[in-house]
């Protein structure tokens, strides 16, 4: 072969191989555990935002019609690597977003389990990352990483945490090797420690916080709510649009800007049951609340009431959207349309 015709052949492989990375844009992007609360919105806004066929939904059962039939979904057992690894090659997966988890109050009447799952899952995304058979990661932590000794109010970024619940335990654990990965082998992974999320649209997994979706419900249906927390525990908690813009911001956010490899804080709204209560009161006003604390009492109080998030707002311009007017007025909105 002449030394032109040798040049012209790598010249046409160079531009083929760019054309063919321009054809594949957007990339692919797999969710695992799609059908859950975070899930399910964070897919349909994906694929509204990249294209329905460029994100695959996956989880171990089924989920809601319209994330069902808007684009590809895979039945997928978050621990079973093998079949991530098929779903990854079969669509060319580039990013995974990972939300399979046992959460807080369901992980403690089970511990083991909820460590297995929630600690595989992760070790099967990381693994991959670092084989770079994906490009990047998100995984979710939690307000659980911090503990009883953890400064409650305006929690700083960097802390003492010390968890006392299982679900806890593997989101700090989490945390340090997502910070790990990406130090010792440059994965890519981004994370957001959740506070209690709020959403109408998809029921709630297991959690402490979980009472802040369900008060909305009853007060629609009875008037009245028995509250599994006491009146003033205050936590911090966040309407799940407001959750979701910042997953997505995080996950566009130039690599550089990421100074946080383990997880951001996020701040959302704080408030205590006896507060939510007046404010649905402003809507409902005939509502009654009355209290029986069970044992999410004692995780609750071992998390932050308030959280700092400077941190986020510098690194990748976080800010929030929704108060607790404005999130009351939602949900109640939202519930009665369901009706
Ligand atoms: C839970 O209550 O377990 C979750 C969380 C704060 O991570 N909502």
């Amino acid at each position: 072969m002449g030394f032109y015709t040798y040049l012209f052949a790598q010249l046409s492989l160079f531009w083929d191989r760019k054309i063919n990375k321009f054809k594949r844009m957007p990339n692919k992007i797999l969710i695992i555990g799609a059908c859950g609360q975070i899930g399910t919105e964070l897919t349909l806004a994906l694929r509204e935002k990249h294209g329905n066929e460029n994100i695959i939904a996956s989880d171990i059962r089924e989920g809601k019609e319209d994330l069902m039939s808007s684009g590809p979904f895979e039945i997928l057992d978050a621990q079973d690597l093998t079949a991530i690894e098929k779903i990854i090659a079969k669509y060319e997966v580039e990013e995974v977003y990972l939300l399979a988890a046992m959460l807080s109050a369901t992980a403690e009447k089970n511990p083991m389990k909820a460590w297995e799952l929630n600690m595989n899952s992760l070790f099967n995304i990381l693994n991959l990352a670092k084989e770079k058979k994906i490009a990047k990661v998100y995984w979710p932590s939690s307000i659980a990483a911090f503990g009883p000794n953890t400064p409650q109010e305006n929690t700083p970024q960097k802390t003492l945490m010390d968890p006392t619940t299982v679900y806890g335990i593997s989101k700090l654990a989490g945390e340090r090797w997502c910070k790990y990965y990406h130090q010792r082998y440059g994965v890519d992974v981004r994370s957001i420690r959740y506070p209690g999320l709020i959403s109408y649209k998809t029921p709630p997994g297991g959690g402490t916080t979980d009472y802040a979706i369900e008060i909305f419900h009853e007060a629609l249906k009875d008037k009245k709510y028995t509250c599994f927390l006491s009146e003033n525990t205050g936590l911090p908690m966040m309407y799940m649009e407001d959750a979701i813009r910042a997953t997505i911001a995080l996950m566009e956010a130039p690599e550089e800007n990421i100074k946080v490899r383990s997880s951001y804080n996020l701040a959302g709204v704080s408030f205590t049951p006896k507060e939510l209560a007046e404010y649905i009161r402003k809507e409902i006003p005939d509502f009654k609340i009355d209290y029986a604390p069970d044992f999410r009492q004692a995780i609750a109080d071992s998390w932050p009431s308030s959280i700092d998030d400077k941190q986020a707002q510098e690194d990748w311009g976080w800010k929030l959207k929704y108060n607790l007017e404005d999130i009351t007025k939602l949900m109640l909105k939202g519930i009665a349309a369901q009706k």
